[in-house]
């Protein structure tokens, strides 16, 4: 059923009509074949104890909007294996719910080429980078087993992915897009050209979901390795980064580390080794659609009344991320602890609710920081708790109804990110609010590029003034609170995830690759 709300989008405000935009898409794959190639499959296979195989499908917008393309395409989907039953797979058809099928083939590293690609070089090393967080003093420390991780692991990884993308495109025999996602794959692209002779090469599409920080930052990188993902990069055809800020840097970061490429800033492009990579930015967005029917479904119903009895009619500060230290949740913490000694009116009046996914377990930092979190949220209770209020409330845990359940419910949502490409929770959260919520957003974040006119702003580092933005959300005036969040709400719906998709292959197509 399709959702009608007060304030859908009228045509004449959304960026571009869904139906043209389907057209569009069943013209373009008409004569070519599409691979996407990420880390994580779309579906994932489990044995069931009787030996049944057991598909999981991926959740969140983008899994649905990339595999949305079985209806146009001819789709290969290129990924690690991450069950003894994906390894098992192999290659094969696979049937969506909507009657359509897709290929899925698995890459099987080695465990110990996994671990080094995944938990030593992506991340940290690349993650941290590209979020600007390491505290250079003591770290990153590249050492002989993080040069070994780069070149048994990452290296290896990159070179399987374009084996199995090559096998699939050869098993096909049309021209083909490849489409590759993120920072696991940035030697992909010119592993993947080695396999082809000039003139059969498939055109590749590259997109990266996280920051691209200033050449001064790549500077880190040992040369090596540096020069590895600037020449990977420069074998793609069209590179999309976030926000203009990460393609000019992009940009930048060629024309300083990479000494023979040409850079044209105007027109976007670097040609290196005779071979031109367009940049562009695509701002990522939501499924704004689902997104409102998940809202509006009685799962979520049910743990919005949980939610409520939480909250007690007191004011509710949110957030949402995974165990993450890039999302900055030790400061938030910190800020909401500041505001409380600076305003006391607001002890007793005011929860504050973090809903934390647990994520990459395998790397140290992120247990560690698990610690840290807990400890920093420990200390503002302990400080103003009383006996029937408890200050922070940290639920850790992978639920996304629940989240889109407080989504609704929030007064003020925190996202003070030190860096992240876009942030989809800051996008979420406006779509989904019930309460003409205010969303104090880090300046960090891609999606504040976006959303400025609507949000509180802060910088991410300066706890102070997040602690003064905590305080001027709770006590702004509601007509100024309703208007900054129908302003959010035009902003974030008139472009959704499949537009993403969309304008990356319309830009494909006017530079004729
Ligand atoms: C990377 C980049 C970029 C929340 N609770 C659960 C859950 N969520 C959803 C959120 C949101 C998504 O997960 C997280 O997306 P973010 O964009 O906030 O952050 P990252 O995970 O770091 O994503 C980021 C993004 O890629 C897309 O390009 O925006 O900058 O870092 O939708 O609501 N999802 C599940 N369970 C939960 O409990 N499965």
């Amino acid at each position: 059923m399709k959702h009608v709300a007060s304030d859908d989008v009228p045509s004449r405000d959304r960026e571009v009509d869904p139906e043209c935009r389907e057209t569009w898409l069943t013209d373009f794959f008409a004569d070519r074949a599409l691979v996407i190639a990420a880390n994580r499959g779309a579906v994932t296979l489990q044995q069931a104890p009787g030996g049944e195989l057991l598909f999981e499908y991926g959740e969140g917008g983008l899994v649905k909007a990339l595999l949305g393309l079985c209806r146009s395409a001819d789709l290969a989907w290129v990924a690690c294996a991450l069950t003894e039953a994906d390894a098992a797979w192999g290659a094969g058809q696979v049937e969506m719910d909507d009657g359509t099928s897709m290929r899925l083939r698995f890459v099987v590293p080695p465990p110990e080429a996994y671990d080094g690609y995944y938990n030593v070089i992506a991340n940290p090393l690349l993650w941290f980078l590209q979020h600007t967080m390491w505290n250079l003093p003591v770290a990153p420390v590249i050492d002989r087993a993080t040069w070994d991780a780069w070149e048994e692991g990452y290296v290896t990884v990159n070179r399987l992915f374009a084996e199995a993308i090559a096998k699939q495109i050869q098993a096909r025999s049309r021209p083909t897009l490849v489409m590759l996602q993120d920072y696991h794959l940035y030697l992909t692209a010119h592993f993947l050209q080695e396999q082809f002779p000039e003139g059969e090469r498939p055109t590749t599409l590259h997109f990266i979901h996280i920051p691209w920080p200033g050449p001064e930052y790549w500077r880190i990188l040992p040369p090596t390795m540096r020069q590895s993902v600037l020449e990977g990069l420069c074998r793609v055809d069209l590179l999309g980064l976030q926000t203009r800020e990460d393609s000019l840097n992009f940009l930048r970061t060629c024309e300083l580390h990479l000494p023979r490429a040409q850079v044209n800033f105007k027109r976007g492009r670097v040609w290196c080794d005779n071979h031109a990579t367009y940049v562009q930015d695509f701002p990522i967005s939501i499924d704004v659609e689902a997104l409102r029917a998940l809202a509006e479904s009685t799962q979520v119903a049910e743990y919005r009344q949980e939610i409520h009895e939480f909250v007690e009619g007191r004011r509710l500060i949110l957030r949402v991320d995974r165990i993450e230290p890039s999302k900055n949740i030790v400061r938030g913490f910190q800020a909401f602890e500041e505001m409380l000694e600076l305003y006391p009116e607001h002890r007793g009046e005011v929860k504050f609710l973090a809903l934390m996914v647990p994520s990459r377990l395998g790397v140290d930092e992120y247990q560690d920081y698990m610690e840290v979190l807990m400890a920093a949220a420990g200390r503002v209770n302990a400080r103003f708790g009383t006996s029937d209020w408890e200050p922070i409330r940290v639920l850790v845990g992978e639920n996304y109804p629940r989240a889109v359940a407080a989504l609704q419910l929030y007064d003020v949502l925190l996202v003070n990110a030190i860096a992240d490409g876009m942030n989809l929770v800051a996008k979420e959260g406006p779509i989904v609010n019930q309460r003409a919520g205010a969303l104090v957003l880090s300046e960090r974040a891609g999606a504040h590029q976006q959303l400025e006119p609507g949000v509180l702003t802060i910088s991410p580092c300066d706890v102070y003034a997040t602690a003064e933005a905590l305080h001027q959300a709770l006590v702004m005036p509601e007509d100024e609170r309703q208007e900054r969040a129908a302003r959010l709400r035009w902003l974030i719906q008139r472009e959704d995830i499949n537009d993403w998709l969309y304008r990356q292959l319309k830009a494909l197509d006017a530079l004729n690759l």
